[in-house]
């Protein structure tokens, strides 16, 4: 009898996939949510701090097209996500990072719980796919906590905000250099 060749459709249980399709919704929430940021910092002539965000809204697009093509190459099927409920304004450039702050630490926890999930089913794929966001999740959480506390350092009295503007464009740098990606 010919031998069946079993070519297996999907490498991904439901309930990963399920997981997976979660934290692209995460994903484009933080790109429109900062997209919307930014928005608001333009109007504000915070500039350094607008150019910052609308750079992490189109970084944080990609950390969602990551999700998107490793769920469709392991057979699964990813889905866009509907984005509500992004807050249009603030009630300062401080809670403009704080929320980064808060949200950022969200991600982190959900990432978190994925990356639990995939080591105790040993879907040790997914598991080593899911570093490359832990880590990322490691200097987004340090360069919005520096953000916040710029605000306690510098001060926001006579020129402090438009310091502090000056500061939040060179966090990248700091954030890189303390997660290790540059020396
Ligand atoms: Fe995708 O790291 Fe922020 O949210």
């Amino acid at each position: 009898m010919k031998q069946q060749i079993v070519t297996p459709k999907r490498s991904l249980t439901k309930e990963t996939e399920a997981l997976l399709n979660k934290q692209i919704e995460m994903e484009g929430k933080s790109s429109a949510a900062y997209l919307s940021m930014a928005s608001w910092c333009e109007t504000k002539g915070y500039d350094t701090s607008s150019q910052f965000l609308y750079k992490h809204s189109e970084e944080e697009r990609m950390h969602m097209l990551k999700l998107f093509h490793y769920i469709n190459a392991a057979g699964g099927h990813a889905i866009q996500p509907e984005i509500s409920g992004i807050k249009h304004s603030f009630k300062s450039l401080r809670e403009v990072f704080n929320d980064v702050l808060t949200h950022e630490l969200e991600v982190t926890k959900s990432i978190n719980h994925i990356v639990d999930h995939c080591f105790s089913i040993k879907d040790f794929a997914t598991f080593n796919f899911l570093q490359w966001y832990v880590m990322e999740q490691r200097e987004e959480e340090t360069l919005a906590r520096r953000a916040v506390e710029l605000f306690d350092i510098i001060g926001e009295e006579g020129v402090g905000l438009w310091m502090i503007d000056q500061e939040i464009g060179k966090l990248e740098m700091y954030a890189a250099k303390s997660s290790g990606t540059t020396t």
